[in-house]
C-alpha cells in the first residue's frame, strides 16, 4: 500500500484527490492548520463521504520544522504540495502571507524532504495564473511567465523551485500547471462558485440581484475531479515534469453567468450588477491552455463540459440552500 502526503487536503483539490488515491488503494494523510474550528477541516471530506478514510496530521506550510516531523512519521512515497493561500484577490491584501504561504511553503517542503533523504516523488500546484498577461494566445509548457498579482509572483518562484531541485538534487518533483478547475467544493470566494450561489440563492427568492467585477475577463474551465488525476498521472511518470493540465476552450464570466442563470431558469441580464469593488488592481484578461503534452505523454483528457460543471455546481448550492432552510 503506498502512502501519500497531501498539502492543502481540507481545500477543493484536496478532498477530490484524496478519493481518487483513496479509490486506488492508498493510504492518505492530510496537512491540516490548527483552527479554533476542527470540524471545519473535514467539511469538504465529509461532503466526498471521506473523513473517516483520511488522516489528519497537524502541521504548517510555513513551520518548517512541523513538516520535518509529520514526513518522518508518515515516510510518505507521494507528496502533493496543494496548500497555499490560493485566492488572487486577496493576495494584495496580504502579500507577504501570500509569499511566505503559496511560495516559501514549497521550498519548505521540498527542503524538508531533502533534509530527510526521503525517496518521496512530489507534486507541485502551480498555476495558469503565473501566464498572467499572456504572451501567446494559448498556453503552453514553452510559453513565457508574465505574473500579474502577488500570488502569481509567489507561484512563480514555488515553480521554479521545484524544477531546481529536479534539476540540482534528481528529485523526482513535478509541476501541473493547472488552469482553472472549480465543482461544488469551489470555496464561495471565487467567480463560479460566487455565480452558482447566487443562481440559487435567486431562483429561491433569497437575493435579488448578484455584484459582480469584471464580466469580459476570460477563463479556461474544467471540473476539480478530472484534474486531480492528471496529477495523480505525472506522479506514476517514470520521470518528472511539468504539464500543462486545460481543456482548450475559454469563456467569458459573462457567458458563464449566462450559462448557470440559465440553468435555473433565469436572465442574468435581469439578475447582474458590476460592482467596481470587486476589480482588480491588475487584471489576468484571458487564459487558454493547450494541454497537449498531458494528452499525449500522460494519456489524460477532460471528461466534464463546462455545462455540465456548472449544472452540477448549481444543483449543488440548490441543495444546500434547501437543507439550511
Ligand atoms: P483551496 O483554497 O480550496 O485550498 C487551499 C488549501 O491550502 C486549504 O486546505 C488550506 O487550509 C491550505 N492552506 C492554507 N494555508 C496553509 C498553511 N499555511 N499551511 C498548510 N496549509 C495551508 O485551493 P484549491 O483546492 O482550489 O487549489 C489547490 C492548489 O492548487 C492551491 O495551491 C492553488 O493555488 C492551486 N491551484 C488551484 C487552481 C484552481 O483552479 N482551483 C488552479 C491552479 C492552481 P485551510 O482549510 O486551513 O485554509
Ligand atoms: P482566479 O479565480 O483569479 O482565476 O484564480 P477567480 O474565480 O477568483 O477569478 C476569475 C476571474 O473572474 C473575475 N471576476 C471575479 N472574481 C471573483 N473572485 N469575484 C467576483 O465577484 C468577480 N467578478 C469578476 C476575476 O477578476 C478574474 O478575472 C483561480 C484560483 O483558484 C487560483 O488559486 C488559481 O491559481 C487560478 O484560478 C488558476
Amino acid at each position: 500500500m503506498k502512502t501519500a502526503l497531501i498539502t492543502g487536503v481540507s481545500g477543493q483539490d484536496g478532498a477530490y484527490l484524496s478519493q481518487l488515491l483513496l479509490k486506488q488503494g492508498y493510504r492518505v494523510v492530510g496537512l491540516v492548520r490548527r483552527s479554533s474550528n476542527a470540524e471545519r477541516a473535514s467539511e469538504r471530506l465529509r461532503w466526498l463521504g471521506l473523513d473517516q478514510d483520511v488522516e489528519l496530521a497537524d502541521g504548517d506550510l510555513t513551520d518548517l520544522s512541523s513538516l520535518i516531523r509529520v514526513l518522518e512519521n508518515v515516510q510518505p512515497e507521494e507528496v502533493y504540495n496543494l496548500g497555499a493561500q490560493s485566492f488572487v484577490a486577496l493576495s494584495w491584501q496580504q502579500p507577504i502571507l501570500t509569499g511566505e504561504v503559496t511560495g516559501r511553503g514549497a521550498f519548505n517542503m521540498l527542503e524538508a524532504i531533502r533534509l530527510l533523504g526521503l525517496q518521496a516523488r512530489f507534486y507541485q500546484a502551480s498555476s495558469s495564473e503565473m501566464y498572467g498577461l499572456i504572451q501567446a494566445p494559448i498556453q503552453n509548457e514553452t510559453t513565457p511567465f508574465y505574473p500579474r498579482s502577488p500570488y502569481a509572483v509567489a507561484k512563480l518562484a514555488a515553480h521554479w523551485i521545484t524544477v531546481n531541485y529536479r534539476e540540482s538534487f534528481g528529485m523526482h518533483a513535478s509541476s501541473g500547471i493547472l488552469f482553472n478547475h472549480e465543482s461544488p467544493l469551489r470555496g464561495i470566494e471565487f467567480v463560479t462558485r460566487k455565480i452558482t450561489n447566487g443562481v440559487a440563492r435567486i431562483k429561491l427568492g433569497l437575493n435579488e440581484y448578484l455584484e459582480l467585477g469584471n464580466l469580459e475577463a476570460e477563463r479556461d474551465w474544467g471540473h476539480a475531479r478530472d484534474y486531480v488525476k492528471a496529477m495523480w498521472l505525472m506522479m506514476q511518470q517514470e520521470r518528472p515534469g511539468d504539464y500543462v493540465v486545460a481543456t482548450g476552450r475559454s469563456v467569458s464570466i459573462r457567458e458563464f453567468c449566462d450559462i448557470a442563470f440559465s440553468h435555473a431558469g433565469l436572465n442574468y441580464q435581469d439578475h447582474v450588477r458590476v460592482n467596481p469593488a470587486f476589480l482588480r488592481p491588475a487584471e489576468v484578461d484571458c487564459l487558454k491552455g493547450d494541454a497537449a503534452k498531458a494528452r499525449n505523454t500522460l494519456g489524460w483528457a477532460p471528461e466534464t463540459t463546462l455545462e455540465e460543471l456548472a449544472a452540477e455546481m448549481v444543483e449543488a448550492d440548490l441543495h444546500r440552500l434547501r437543507a439550511n432552510a
